[in-house]
């Protein structure tokens, strides 16, 4: 094929007449509709001089024309970029420049900000509003429906989604056409999905969960999506009706169960619920089961490598388990101090090899060649085990995250700003348990001999420079960190000391 990812997502459905996207509104937005919005998005990106290769870092709501731009960038053989709307305009520079976006798209109201940044980094700035308003769509509204597809191969890229670091510093993870495409076909057959399908979507579209699982899947399958902004208690309940799928974080889960309202009537005629992006408790797993008569399929996966893991679709759905490898996809457990292969049963670092797994960061070879060994086999930084059934067991983190309602955070890039207020002598930033994002942040600083630190400065720091989902729930000062002989922070003493602290 011409151009794989986009005749295999998009170009099928040419012509098509039937629904893609059911907004909350109930207005309809088909395939041949979606189409001609995205190829008149592409004609704007070629006429303002971007080439094949080139970087679209795109930071807007969710909509329909939000999604047209990745249709755009494939169709145009451009790598897509998307990025969290919480972002911060420090957060957005980093990626912007360490990437060589060629053109930023932003909502309207950054634009102010972004447009200075732009042109000091040689980028474009279009912008698209919430409703689907901003120069882009004006643009866009001027151009043929029609773009001749520009040819790809499948070892080309299609998309960066950056991922932070244990250093603190993001790195763009570089993903080609066929490793979205390989996992996109093995979801949809190890998942059942079929144009009959209607997938419940209140993921943001900026992160592999809601863009690459839910996203590519439902166009792989043909099937329409229920299309809403973001994850809203009342919008679920009133659209799980009309829906027979869904895919959310342990959060969507969570607070479903909080609500009379979902009941085993409301969800009877419901196909499937897949969860992932954070370990979902094997009690909510139960507690799922005995309200709904669902077993929620969860499943394991990482921006650098799409998924990996599934809980079978017709076998056991294990709680506790992220299921068996994926059909292709290379699964090993193995000793962090050397990298040898463990016995079966062992816990160890978990490593992954197979189509899915990504090219490299971008522009970063020592950190690329840090965790992808030359034999293709990716280390995860997730520790587990595989039972004597062949289920994947998560047991733990080789790397320093936090996971709140499927947001990673990593605590360096905290500690550093923290590190950095005035009368700080040190600090330590852990994840502790919470009720409803699973984990949230806490900041434990140490003071300078004899100083008391401002904790309401500290927090106005870190507001100005991270984005809102990172930022400590609560400091907390203590004369010292617990250290090892070796001198390092023990983090393990800190999180089992403060486990309590946000419990329900
Ligand atoms: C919102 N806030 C958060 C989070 N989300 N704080 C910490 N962690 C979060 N995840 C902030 C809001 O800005 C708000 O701040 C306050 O917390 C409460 O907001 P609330 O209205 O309760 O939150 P929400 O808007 O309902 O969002 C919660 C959410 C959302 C629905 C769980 O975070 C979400 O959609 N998460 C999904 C993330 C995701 O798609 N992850 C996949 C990554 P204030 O009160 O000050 O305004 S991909 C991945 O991990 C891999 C590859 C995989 O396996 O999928
Ligand atoms: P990200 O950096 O956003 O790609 O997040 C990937 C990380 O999310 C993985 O390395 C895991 O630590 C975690 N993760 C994803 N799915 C699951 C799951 N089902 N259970 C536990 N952790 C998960």
């Amino acid at each position: 094929m011409a151009n794989p990812l986009f005749d295999s997502l998009f170009g099928i459905h040419a012509g098509k007449t039937t629904p893609f996207l059911t907004l909350p509104d109930d207005q309809v937005v088909t395939h041949a509709e979606f189409l001609a919005t995205s190829a008149q998005i592409a004609n704007v990106m070629a006429q303002a001089g971007l080439t094949p290769g080139d970087r679209v870092a795109v930071q807007v709501e969710k909509s329909p024309q939000a999604l047209a731009i990745y249709a755009a960038c494939a169709q145009s053989g451009l790598v897509f970029l998307p990025l969290n709307t919480a972002y911060t305009a420090d957060e957005l520079r980093y990626f912007i420049e360490n990437s060589g976006a060629a053109l930023i798209v932003c909502d309207g109201r950054n634009e102010k900000s972004l447009t200075a940044m732009a042109k000091d980094l040689g980028a474009r700035v279009e912008t698209l509003d919430a409703d689907g308003g901003g120069s882009l769509m004006a643009k866009a509204a001027t151009q043929p429906d029609s773009f001749a597809t520009v040819p790809r191969a499948g070892d080309d890229l299609a998309a960066f989604l950056y991922t932070s670091g244990t250093t603190g510093r993001s790195k763009g993870a570089m993903l080609t056409q066929d490793n979205l495409l390989s996992n996109a076909r093995t979801l949809v057959q190890e998942w059942r999905f079929t144009d009959q399908d209607v997938l419940l979507h209140a993921l943001p579209i900026f992160h592999t969960h809601g863009l690459f699982v839910a996203t590519n899947i439902a166009l792989t399958a043909g099937c329409s999506m229920i299309f809403l902004p973001k994850f809203d208690l009342d919008q679920i309940i009133a659209r799980l009706p009309a829906a027979t799928t869904m895919m959310g974080v342990p959060t969507f889960y969570t607070r479903l169960l909080d609500d009379t309202r979902f009941t085993q009537d409301l969800v009877a005629h419901m196909r499937l619920f897949v969860s992932g992006s954070a370990p979902l408790l094997a009690e909510t797993h139960i507690q799922f089961e005995t309200r709904t008569g669902h077993r929620i399929l969860e499943r394991y996966g990482m921006t650098e490598t799409n998924m990996n893991t599934s809980n079978p679709y017709d076998g056991e759905r294990r709680a506790g388990t992220v299921g068996f490898p994926l059909p292709g996809v290379e699964l090993r457990i193995t000793n962090p101090e050397d990298g040898t292969e463990l016995p079966q049963g062992d816990i160890g670092q978990i490593e992954i090899r197979g189509p899915n797994v990504f090219r490299g960061y971008w522009q970063m070879p020592e950190k690329t060649a840090a965790e992808l060994r030359d034999n293709g086999f990716f280390i995860t930084g997730d520790l587990g085990r595989v039972d004597a059934d062949g289920y994947v067991h998560i047991v733990g983190r080789n790397k320093d995250l936090i996971i709140s309602g499927g947001y990673n955070i990593y605590p360096k890039e905290i500690e550093l700003v923290l590190d950095d207020q005035p009368a700080v002598l040190e600090s330590a930033v852990i994840g502790v348990p919470h009720p409803d994002f699973g984990e949230t942040v806490l900041g434990v600083i140490v003071p300078e001999k004899g100083a008391s630190p401002d904790t309401g400065a500290m927090m106005q720091a870190i507001q100005k420079s991270l984005a809102r989902f990172k930022h400590p729930r609560e400091l907390v000062v203590v004369d010292a960190l617990p250290r090892n002989t070796m001198g390092k922070v023990q983090k393990n003493i800190l999180r089992d000391q403060y486990k309590d602290m946000f419990a329900s």
